[in-house]
């Protein structure tokens, strides 16, 4: 298992000029012809030999500018073909065979129901044919596909379609012309009975292009919203970067079998189903949202990522960073933008910072791997986006939009680093990152201590700030990092005070009630002058940086924060601080043997909130307690049934307290009319839902039946789900089995819904969820083959089920290694993602550690694909 090192890039050996491909598809056995014109790259030494990668092909033929390549010249092995003695310009030719049918990977060429399609990135163009499968390798394509005309009648590629004819024996082909030079990574085929939802967009300089999303005929009633969502996000991006779409048509094609959510291929995006189609009756709001989400993020990648892209894979994060970055602004634009800031922060704080300190900890610029499909990670994509997002707040909006012009005027149809993005931003503001990369290479969490002092007699406020990154499994030593900390300061009032700085370094202007302080030593006093009171400092609003904040609030102090502060975020944050306090206190109780009470402070809090002027999604975030996978991350050893248990607990306390409140809350936004996926709507339907959530803890017949009505009779599945999650999840077993029953009957035929029905039994808190979740792996909707199945069941018990997953008798963490072992040998991408449970096991005490350890050492016995090896060595003791 080779590591590859960022320290020893070297240019290719070999440009590709030109591509021509011509397909001959058949289920087991496609030929691929390639026809490369090849140029030595002037950057690299004479006489080296041409070097191609291929995995799991059968040669057929090989040729050098038509001359067929005698056996001593060429040696083949596993994930390569090397040709020596080769002239400075030629034309490559090959024939290759394979078998896309059992090509249960999902990389490459595959099958997926009846049709044909492909997935490249990372590296999967090298199972399609021998070719220098790395991005700094861009060439212009054209591709001839040729199929059975009956059962493949729609036959798609990249760029624009420029052929077609009929052959002999019921064939036909079609021909496509990608004009844009790419990358491997971003070939993309499509062959299939597909039917076709097609609409327009007029660019910003006239030009019509054709937008079209194909899919399975049963599916032709769930693409509106995602063709609404790209026509919005082509809009966004003419407005915000002024970035104008470049081909005549642009294609998205709906997969049912997908390793991730979906892919930006050139000119034809290739989608995973759960990530195109919606309707109303039977998506949640928050699939509307994803899908709205990474519909746009697909689209953004035609700038970040295909017109300008990576080097190298090192620099993922340079095009996934940047484009979660613009999705993000994108959707909050869309939508709420409070309550999207709080939905991105919540994922990062428990999933992201999990990741940086657990055993697969890396930067966002990682600097080795084994098998890069290990790197596709919130750390990569999530943190990557808080940086470029700290950027930005650093720049200011003017100056970041003529960063990214001149970034993208500068590289366009380039393969480019890191620095590259940096020195585009660093350029137009006269900033100095310098101090600043370190984000890009130093993994883990930084901690932020801050502690404040009030000089009553100067009318001056410090705050000191002490920072800290902890030791990853893959650095020892850490660095101070250059930290924007949003701060502003309340006075008894709950007003902003304008804030005059006089020591330290900070944007904005004196006066401002918001300054962004520029953290940059391990320990540094601000002080601020002419602060009436003792003021109460509102720290890091927005989110101003993925750090670990902690500053010895009191309960009123926070109290003050949600009701007054003027940033959104840390009013929420706020709220989650006091329940996280009343939280852990209750833990300590349940964990010492005692009765654990839910601090009344909390109550009252939750009582004013009830009462408060909130909108309704504002709300129900402040509303909601932390999820236990927070809480979890609040401890060195996780308790995991204490965090459990008390999390229940509180929330029936606040449902008995608050009975009558959020009986009131639930009557007063009742929603009427049709379904609207718009952020009013789905604000109020979270209200209600998490209102009704609260009230189903206290079990009566009458809040049941409300939430049985709601099941019955939702015109919507975001209330259809909610209603089955609550009555699945409740105590009243005969219930749920009725729910789940009837859910199944009515929604059997539909594989995305029955995702949601595997989903909410693999949740279940019940100590039956093991059983459950094994007898459903034979239940005939389920394929192991199949990721989205194998996510909604395996992964959601395992990922989401902390109490039933982490049970002392260590049959889940046995169940999880079995299955992963089982998935390696078809689908390894997935199968080394669903591990990473098992690879948390530092955070557990002496009897979880050593049951975990034992299931990784079983599975490291096995031989396993690269992908696997590398976690499980990592997450090893
Ligand atoms: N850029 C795409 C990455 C992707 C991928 C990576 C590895 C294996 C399968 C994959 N499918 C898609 C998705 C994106 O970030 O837009
Ligand atoms: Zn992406």
């Amino acid at each position: 298992n080779p590591v590859i090192y960022l320290k020893d890039y070297l240019p290719p050996a070999f440009l590709a000029d030109k591509v021509e491909l011509t397909f001959d598809l058949y289920p087991n056995q496609t030929r691929v012809k390639s026809a490369i014109y090849f140029t030595r790259n002037e950057k690299r030494e004479s006489g080296l030999p041409l070097e191609l990668h291929g995995a799991d092909l059968k040669l057929i033929s090989l040729s050098l500018d038509g001359q067929s390549v005698s056996d001593d010249r060429y040696v083949l092995s596993d994930d390569q073909l090397v040709i020596t003695e080769v002239p400075d310009r030629f034309l490559f030719e090959a024939e290759v065979e394979i078998d896309p049918a059992n090509n249960t990977s999902l990389e490459g060429l595959y099958r997926s129901n009846t049709m044909f399609c492909t997935q490249c990135e990372a590296e999967g163009f090298r199972k399609i044919t021998y070719y220098p499968d790395r991005p700094d390798v861009m060439s212009s394509f054209t591709t001839t596909v040729i199929a059975d005309k009956t059962e493949y009648p729609v036959l798609l590629s990249n760029g624009n379609p420029v052929d077609k004819g009929e052959l002999d024996n019921n064939r036909h082909f079609v021909t496509w012309q990608d004009p844009f030079h790419k990358p491997a990574y971003l070939f993309a085929l499509v062959a299939g009975d597909l039917k076709l939802v097609k609409d327009s967009f007029t660019t910003m300089s006239g030009r019509e292009v054709a937008l079209e999303i194909w899919v399975e005929p049963e599916n032709l009633s769930k693409c509106d919203h995602a063709m609404l969502s790209l026509k919005n996000a082509m809009k966004w991006d003419e407005e915000v970067y002024g970035r104008e779409y470049d081909l005549d048509i642009y294609m998205i094609v709906a997969v049912n079998d997908f390793n991730m959510g979906a892919m930006e291929n050139k000119g034809l995006n290739i989608f995973n189903s759960s990530c195109v189609l919606a309707r109303a009756d039977t998506a949640t709001d928050m699939a509307f949202q994803r899908i709205e989400g990474v519909v746009a993020h697909e689209y953004f990648h035609n700038w970040s990522g295909n017109r300008v892209t990576c080097r190298d894979w090192f620099q993922l994060s340079l095009k996934e960073g940047f484009t979660v970055y613009r999705d993000q602004c994108f959707s909050a634009d869309m939508n709420d933008a409070a309550v999207k800031r709080i939905e991105d922060v919540s994922m990062l704080r428990t999933a992201q910072f999990a990741e940086d300190a657990g055993p697969t900890a890396h930067p966002v610029r990682p600097d080795h791997f084994i098998e890069i499909s290990n790197f596709y990670t919130l750390t990569i994509y999530e943190k990557g986006s808080e940086v470029v997002r700290m950027i930005a707040n650093l720049l200011g909006p003017d100056l970041f939009r003529k960063g990214s012009d001149l970034y993208f005027e500068r590289h366009d149809g380039q393969a480019v680093t890191v620095e590259d993005f940096v020195a585009a931003m660093s350029e137009v503001s006269g900033i100095d990152f310098e101090q600043f990369m370190r984000w890009y290479s130093q993994a883990g969490t930084p901690q932020l201590d801050v502690s404040d002092h009030y000089d009553a007699e100067t009318k001056q406020y410090h705050l000191t700030i002490r920072q800290m990154t902890p030791v990853t499994k893959d650095q020892q030593d850490k660095l101070p990092l250059h930290i924007p900390v949003k701060t502003g300061l309340l006075n008894t009032d709950g007003q902003d005070i304008p804030l005059i700085l006089v020591q330290g370094e900070a944007s904005g202007q004196q006066g401002d009630t918001d300054r962004v302080l520029h953290l940059r030593e391990a320990e540094q006093t601000f002080i601020f002058d002419q602060i009436p009171d003792a003021p109460v400092p509102s720290l890091l609003r927005g989110f101003s940086a993925p750090v670990k904040l902690s500053f010895p609030y009191s309960q009123q102090q926070l109290l003050h924060l949600m009701r007054h502060d003027s940033d959104g975020f840390n009013r929420w944050d706020a709220g989650q601080r006091l329940a996280v306090d009343a939280l852990q206190t209750m833990v300590s109780e349940f964990e010492s043997g005692r009765v654990p009470e839910l601090d009344s402070g909390l109550v009252e809090a939750w009582r004013n909130l009830l009462g408060s002027d909130l909108s309704p999604a504002i709300l129900a975030e402040m509303l909601s307690l932390p999820e236990e996978a927070y809480l979890g991350e609040q401890y060195d050893v996780i308790p995991v049934d204490g965090i459990h248990a008390c999390r229940r607990i509180a929330r029936k306390t606040l449902a008995q307290a608050l009975e009558s409140e959020l009986r009131t809350c639930l009557e007063t936004h009742q929603l009427s009319g049709p379904y609207k996926p718009d952020a009013d709507d789905i604000g109020k339907r979270r209200l209600n839902n998490t209102c009704l959530s609260y009230l189903m803890t206290l079990e009566t017949a009458e809040i049941t039946e409300r939430v049985w009505q709601q099941f019955n009779q939702a015109d919507n599945m975001t209330d259809q789900q909610a209603a089955l999650t609550m009555l699945v999840h409740s105590g009243q077993d005969e219930k749920a089995r009725e729910a789940l029953e009837q859910f199944e009957q009515q929604w059997q035929q539909d594989a995305l819904v029955m995702d949601m029905w595997f989903q909410v039994q693999a949740r279940r808190p019940q100590p039956d969820a093991l059983a459950r979740v094994k007898a459903l792996m034979s239940h005939p909707g389920f394929s192991l083959k199949n990721p989205n199945k194998v996510r909604s069941l395996v992964g959601a018990y395992c990922g989401q089920n902390r109490v039933n997953f982490h049970g002392l008798d260590g049959h889940s963490y046995r169940f999880l290694a079995d299955v992963v072992l089982e998935l390696d040998q078809m689908n390894p991408q997935i199968a080394s993602r669903l591990i990473t449970p098992l690879t948390r096991w530092q955070k557990f005490d002496a009897k979880r550690q050593q049951m975990m350890q034992t299931e990784l050492q079983r599975i490291a016995q096995a031989e396993l694909s690269n992908d696997l090896y590398e976690v499980i060595s990592k997450a090893l003791p």
